[in-house]
């Protein structure tokens, strides 16, 4: 594994916040009804993204996850500013303003959405793998899912043929605890999510999702195992959500003390805490990070608060009418 330097930690630090804040921007907007629809939050969770990124080659690996989506593109490298012109639907967003806050995607970054469906992305993910196995192509798929969509069909059946065909793909379960308001403990009889892949002879564990070093190292183990041709991996990621399910939810299915708990492990007072303890940077060190992700948050909102509505002709690029089903190429 890359070795978890100063500058590593550092990076985790400024990343992390940076996506909490900007979450946390969006959940301001939101209530100013600027962004529609609906809004899944990532916050608390952050610890699975650094530490999955910290695992992969940004220059040819890929990811796929459900609904809680804006900031994994960030983390692949696309251009934050288009992410929030997406959500505030206007026309620079990464899919001119049509997709909306389920829906960021980036083919050119390896990001391949943004699922509304729970569980749909789990065999297009394999299936992303099956391709890159088809072609010859070294890469290797991180696909992402949460502890709802373990007991869908989806799972079960790409499992199976995941192993059958040793794709090079690693799921990864990020399990917060509920599925909109349900704990998992109403849900399975088993809440070990892990022990799913056993069935499948699948490579498989849990890990400690609040801490990046220890996601890193799980997902590392992960994704050299599926470089080197020896198929999937199932990794079920503890950890929490601090908001709710979406902004409408009304969080009656537990106590804020709860969450408060769980406030105490947060991944970026953790890293935060080894920053200090190990003297990798001074006060003013952190306080210029902390100052540097206020503004790229600001000109984020900046940029989608100018940009322009989509273009009413865009309409026409993207409904189509097809005479001689199925075989005219499809343009986009
Ligand atoms: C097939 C399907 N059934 C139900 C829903 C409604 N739904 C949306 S999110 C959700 C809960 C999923 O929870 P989980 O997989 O744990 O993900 P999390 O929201 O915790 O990230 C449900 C049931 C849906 N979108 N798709
Ligand atoms: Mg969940």
């Amino acid at each position: 594994m890359k070795k978890i330097t100063k500058e590593v930690y550092l990076k985790w630090y400024e990343d992390m916040l940076f996506w909490r804040k900007f979450e946390d921007k969006l959940a301001a907007v939101y209530i100013q009804q600027k962004v529609r629809g609906f809004l899944h939050l990532y916050n608390g969770q952050e610890a699975v993204l650094a530490g999955s990124l910290h695992a992969i080659d940004l220059s040819k690996d890929k990811m796929i996850t459900a609904y809680r989506n804006h900031v994994q593109p960030i983390g692949m490298g696309v251009d934050p500013k288009r992410v929030m012109a997406e959500l505030y639907g206007k026309g620079t967003g990464t899919s001119q303003g049509l997709g909306g806050s389920m829906h960021i995607f980036s083919k050119e970054k390896g990001f391949y959405g943004g699922h509304g469906i729970v569980g749909g992305q789990i065999p297009l993910g394999a299936g992303m793998a099956f391709a890159d196995k088809y072609f010859k192509r070294d890469a290797v798929t991180l696909c992402y899912m949460g502890d709802g969509a373990v007991r869908q069909g989806s799972l079960h059946e790409t499992f199976n043929l995941a192993m059958l065909w040793q794709l090079p793909v690693v799921f990864i379960c990020e399990n917060n605890g509920y599925a909109m308001g349900t704990s998992v403990a109403r849900t399975a009889h088993t809440t070990d999510i892990w022990k799913l892949g056993l069935g499948y002879e699948m490579p498989c564990g849990p890990v400690d999702g609040m801490n990046p070093v220890k996601v890193a190292e799980a997902v590392d183990e992960a994704v050299e195992r599926a470089r080197s041709g020896g198929g999937p991996t199932f990794l079920e990621m503890k950890t929490y959500r601090y908001r709710g399910h979406s902004m409408s939810d009304a969080q009656h299915y537990r106590t804020k003390e709860e969450v408060e708990e769980y406030k105490k492990i947060d991944p970026i007072t953790q890293v935060l805490d080894v920053i200090k303890e190990k003297k990798y940077a001074t006060e003013e060190e952190i306080e210029a990070i902390d100052k540097k992700v206020k503004d790229l948050v600001k000109e984020c909102e900046k940029f989608a608060e100018e940009s322009p509505y989509p273009d009413k002709n865009v309409m026409y690029d993207v409904v189509y009418a097809q005479e001689d089903y199925p075989f005219l190429p499809h343009k986009l």
